[in-house]
């Protein structure tokens, strides 16, 4: 093997033009791979298509899939990089047992399953079924997603299981349904081009839905104008028509505000309003007050910013609004979401070719495995949990009396707070990290350290599965098959292109397996993925997410197909409220009044400044899997507190140094970037570290009342220099690249 330093010429000397650089460090010959598999990216939601290099059952490398419509060929410097997981030299090959006081020795899967159903037996026998939780994530595929939502209710027959959308989807889920009765992306992407006007509130594209970036300059190269909503100058900002740096928190006064000017200059559709929602009369009333000045105290801008907003997409025949997590990880996420979605209800304009809107979903089937029950009040088809025909439906399709499905459980923070309580004892969890990801770190850690018994399923050893007691060895994306939605709501196949490792297991069967050593074999008797599609099919039939028309062949036919789609003669549905058919009952857009309200911890005296937290363009969430990929290491090795000179002046911190970013709740000690593209009274953290580097060290266990997302974006905190970490970089992995 050859090193990285080697010269290209070197390399092709010795081993000819197939060279790919390989995880255990340096670089090796490949030859011709001997297939290449279209597939999609296995990170987020855009779910690019992308053909993976196959060589010798293993992924070597990747070629670009021109033909997919959604990315044509296009890729982000994640994507690029995902196919040097398989063979990494972290994955975990066997199950593994935790010793007290000595780490963990490798166990055999027979004793490791059989002692996951033991213990669940145990404290479920001992406390009650609800004693033993599950959490899931929504990297699953809907197969996976399903199987886990039908595992905690017929298998374990726990109430409480919940996954990591909580962190992420749910805020603009809840104000789609209660808007327009249905929770998905309105359009396809391809209407964006053909917008006349943008509004992006709380998204980062550039950096985290990077296909997206390419629709939104499409637009441009239209004549599309377009707005940007958010407390830093993010790379999109720099490019657009109006950029508002709201603070945070503060977006509802730029919505009501707009929707006040709009009302005042006549650009409300009356015809509209009239014939297809009900309610609008409250709204108007709720934003009578919200004056542009009104609405610019509250935003921290400048009254001529919302005017001027107003001004672009109050008048204009087409428009577009993209939404993501800066508007949504509020403890009034859900309200922030109602207020944007006001401003196409008054306009009129959804349901028509370039005239719609989209919450951009995250992870990977951030979309599609919010739809398969494995929400705490959901069951398959977007279903209610609590509504009795849904229940008996399912429990049709389960083969199970209605009356043995459980009702709703506990979210993912309250289920915490359960553990934390001693209240659940056991835990199964499987795609999800929450010592890194879920917020005010210290709670999670000790609520983790209270559980009787704690399993996990990942193909890395992530910080949670340090505190397991057993921990599975789980599949990727690419060695198992499957499908998931894509933030268009576009249903797509995921192929299998090589065998799970020796020594790991498709997830589905080791979930199948403990189904049965639960005694419930029957029910969870599946030869394939595929034949845990099929039932989701039936299960979803009839439902919100209706899937019953989707095969995979159909699927590879038409390079996916859009839910709902209810028969096999349906050609999927694209766009929604086509002819302002909305998903009530009623059949009409119910827009709520929004009331703005403080956050749960404002900046005071005492903590003058506001954290905000999200991503970077090179990590993925809690970065179990890009902190392990030598490229994405070297592109962004480690967090940073960004901030502007005039903060940094004010605390005498210059660009480089360090700050210990400190809130209530716990601190963290991190460089500064000095910058001007954030407002003075806001410091950005990212947070895909853990350990010291966590902003979720320092944020705030507050939720929304109706979606239960947790406040990631605003807690308040100081800023001082601190001196340099001895052990600055020492929690990062080996650079997988091998820069000997
Ligand atoms: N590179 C990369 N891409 C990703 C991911 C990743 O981890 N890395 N994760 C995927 C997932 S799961 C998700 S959820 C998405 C998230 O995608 P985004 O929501 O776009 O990303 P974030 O960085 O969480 O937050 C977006 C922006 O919100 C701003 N913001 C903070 N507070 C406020 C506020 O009060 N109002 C407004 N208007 N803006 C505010 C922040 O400055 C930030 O620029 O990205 C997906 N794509
Ligand atoms: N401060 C702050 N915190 C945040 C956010 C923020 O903006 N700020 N964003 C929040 C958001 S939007 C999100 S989505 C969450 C994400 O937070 P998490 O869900 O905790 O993040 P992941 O990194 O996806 O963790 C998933 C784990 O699952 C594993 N995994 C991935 N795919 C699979 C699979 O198919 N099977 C199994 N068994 N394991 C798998 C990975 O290796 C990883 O260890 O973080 C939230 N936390
Ligand atoms: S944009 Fe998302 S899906 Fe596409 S390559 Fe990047 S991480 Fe993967
Ligand atoms: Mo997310």
């Amino acid at each position: 093997m050859a090193k990285l330093s080697d010269s290209i010429e070197n390399l092709f000397a010795r081993f000819g033009p197939h060279v790919e650089q390989v995880p255990a460090g340096g670089w090796a010959p490949i030859g011709e791979a001997d297939k290449l598999v279209k597939t999609h990216c296995c990170f987020c939601g855009q779910q690019c298509g992308i053909q993976l290099k196959v060589k010798d059952n293993r992924v070597v490398g990747f070629e670009p899939w021109e033909e997919f419509p959604f990315n044509q060929g296009k890729l982000c410097p994640k994507g690029v990089k995902r196919y040097m997981q398989n063979a990494h030299p972290d994955r975990l090959l066997s199950p593994l047992e935790r010793v007290d006081g000595a780490g963990f020795r490798d166990l055999a899967w027979e004793p490791a399953l059989a002692r996951i159903a033991a213990e669940m037996k145990r404290i479920q026998g001992a406390n009650g079924n609800d004693a033993f939780a599950v959490l899931t994530g929504a990297s699953l595929t809907n197969e996976k997603a399903y199987l886990m939502g039908k595992f905690a209710r017929v298998a374990l027959r726990t109430a409480n299981i919940d996954y990591n959308g909580r962190l992420c989807m749910v805020s603009a889920g809840a104000a789609s349904k209660k808007v327009f009765g249905i929770d998905r992306a309105a359009n396809p992407w391809s209407d964006i081009p053909k917008a006349e006007v943008l509004l992006i509130a709380g998204a980062n594209i550039a950096e985290c839905a990077p296909i997206t970036t390419d629709y939104v300059w499409r637009a441009r190269e239209n004549g599309a104008r377009i707005i940007v909503l958010d407390p830093r100058m993010t790379p999109i900002a720099r490019t657009v028509d109006l950029f508002i740096p709201v603070k945070p928190g503060g977006d509802i006064g730029v919505f009501n505000g707009m929707l006040h000017v709009m009302i005042k200059r006549g650009w409300i559709d009356r015809a509209f309003i009239a014939a297809h929602t009900t309610g609008w009369e409250a709204v108007e009333k709720a934003v009578e007050k919200y004056t542009p000045e009104y609405g610019a105290k509250i935003a921290g801008v400048p009254a001529s910013l919302i005017v001027k907003a107003a001004e672009l997409w109050g008048p204009a025949k087409t428009s577009f609004l993209l939404h993501a997590r800066g508007i949504e990880h509020h403890s009034k996420g859900v309200d922030n979401c109602l207020a944007a979605l006001n401003l196409v209800v008054g306009s009129g304009r959804i349901g028509r070719e370039g005239c719609g809107y989209a919450m951009i979903t995250g992870q990977g089937n951030g979309q599609g495995a919010r739809e398969q029950g494995q929400k705490c009040d959901q069951l398959p088809g977007a279903r209610d949990i609590e509504n009795p025909e849904h229940r008996r439906y399912i429990a049709d399709v389960w083969k199970v009396p209605e009356e043995s499905i459980p009702h709703k459980g506990l979210s993912a923070i309250p289920l915490v707070e359960a553990i934390h309580a001693g209240r659940i004892k056991g835990l199964l969890l499987l795609c999800f990290n929450p010592l890194v990801s879920l917020p005010d770190q210290n709670f999670v850690r000790e609520a983790l350290e209270k559980l009787e018994f704690f399993a996990v399923i990942d193909f890395f050893l992530s910080e949670t599965a340090q505190h397991a007691d057993i921990v599975l060895p789980g599949s990727l994306m690419e060695e198992d098959e499957g499908t998931t939605t894509n933030v268009e709501g576009r249903v797509i196949h995921h192929k299998k292109a090589v065998d799970p490792p020796a020594g790991t297991r498709e997830e589905w069967k080791i979930i199948c397996d403990l189904a049965a050593r639960l005694g419930q074999g029957d029910k969870f008797a599946y030869a394939s993925t595929k034949e845990i599609f099929d039932e989701l099919r039936v299960a979803s039939k009839g439902g919100i997410s209706d899937y019953y028309g989707i095969t995979w062949e159909r699927i590879d036919e038409q390079m996916g197909i859009f839910w709902p789609c209810p028969s096999l003669d349906h050609p999927g549905t694209p766009r929604l409220y086509e002819g302002a058919k909305f998903g009530h009952a009623d059949g009409k857009a119910h827009p709520q009044p929004v009331e703005w309200r403080p956050a749960a911890e404002e900046a005071d005296a005492e903590y003058p400044i506001i954290l905000t937290t999200g991503r970077t363009v090179a990590h993925y969430l809690s970065g179990t899997q890009t902190r392990r990929i030598g490229a994405l290491v070297g592109q962004t090795p480690e967090p940073w507190c960004e901030m502007h000179p005039r903060l940094a002046g004010k605390l005498g911190v210059a660009d480089g140094d360090f700050v210990r970013v400190e809130s209530r709740r716990g601190w963290l000690t991190v460089p500064a970037r000095v910058l001007t593209t954030i407002r003075p009274d806001t410091v950005f953290v990212p947070y895909h570290w853990p350990f010291d580097r966590a902003a979720n060290r320092a944020t705030i266990r507050a939720i929304d009342p109706v979606s239960n997302i947790p406040e990631f974006k605003i807690c308040a905190v100081r800023v001082t220099k601190a001196p340099r970490p001895d052990d600055a970089l020492a929690h990062l992995p080996p650079q997988a690249g091998g820069l000997s």
